[in-house]
């Protein structure tokens, strides 16, 4: 493959994971291509060059160079370009924002994609699930960042609310196209009033597809998972 100077995205419609990698970049004014990936069934070479072992997207290719899994992008991203910073500088706090980071993706996204792609009893206990998680993030949150800063690691968007925010149309679309509710403000407040806040940023709605379009991907994806 060519080697090209600059910064590239292979990513595709609707993923929270490569929203959150273009948020970064874009939040660190870091110019970029972006180049959409038919991940159902139709990888590109590039895409199985770039990522052989996981086969998914986000890939980032810096000057040609590739990585992938999101949360170690993020990573690279935070230590390649430090005018502006995603992480707090204290050793600690930085351990935390990993932790619920991880957290996430492991207990909140992949139960988010089941409930997505099931229905009756799996769909019930993945339903249960969610809330039992949402509710350690909510707490854990609350003891971790009760800085009373707009955002959850500062007074500038950082790691964890750039992971909440490029979720948040998914969480949307799933309510609407499989008829749950996820993210109940009254249980959840904390983690509502930042998304709700999020949900302005300039640099997230520029990379936020149209909610209608995100509900019939969703509805696509449902429709195949359900299918088998
Ligand atoms: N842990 C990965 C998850 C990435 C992921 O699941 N990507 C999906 C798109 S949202 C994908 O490429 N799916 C294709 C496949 O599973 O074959 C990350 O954080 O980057």
């Amino acid at each position: 493959m060519e080697e090209v100077k600059g910064v590239k995205v292979h990513g595709t419609f609707g993923s929270p994971f490569c929203m959150r990698v273009e948020m970064a970049l874009k939040l660190k004014g870091i110019p970029y291509e972006y180049v959409e990936e038919d991940v159902i069934g139709n990888k590109s070479e590039s895409l199985l060059h770039y990522n052989p072992v996981y086969k998914k997207v986000p890939v980032l290719l810096h000057d040609g160079r590739p990585i992938s899994e999101s949360l170690i992008i993020l990573e690279y991203i935070e230590d390649s370009w430090k005018d502006t910073t995603l992480l707090p500088l204290d050793p600690y706090t930085r351990a935390k924002v990993r932790f619920w980071a991880h957290f996430y993706d492991h207990k909140l996204i992949l139960v988010s994609a089941i409930i997505m792609k099931c229905e009756g009893e799996e769909q019930e206990k993945a339903m249960k699930e969610l809330v039992e998680n949402l509710k350690i993030l909510e707490e854990g949150v609350e003891k971790d960042f009760s800085g009373g800063t707009p955002y959850l690691n500062g007074d500038r968007p950082g790691l964890l609310d750039i992971i909440l925010g490029s979720s948040l149309c998914l969480h949307r679309a799933i309510e609407e196209a499989v008829g749950v509710h996820l993210i109940d403000p009254q249980r959840y407040p904390l983690l509502w009033s930042r998304m709700d806040a999020l949900k302005d940023l300039p640099v997230l709605k520029e990379i936020t597809p149209p909610h209608h379009k995100m509900v019939a991907r969703v509805r696509h994806v449902r429709e195949m998972a359900l299918k088998g």
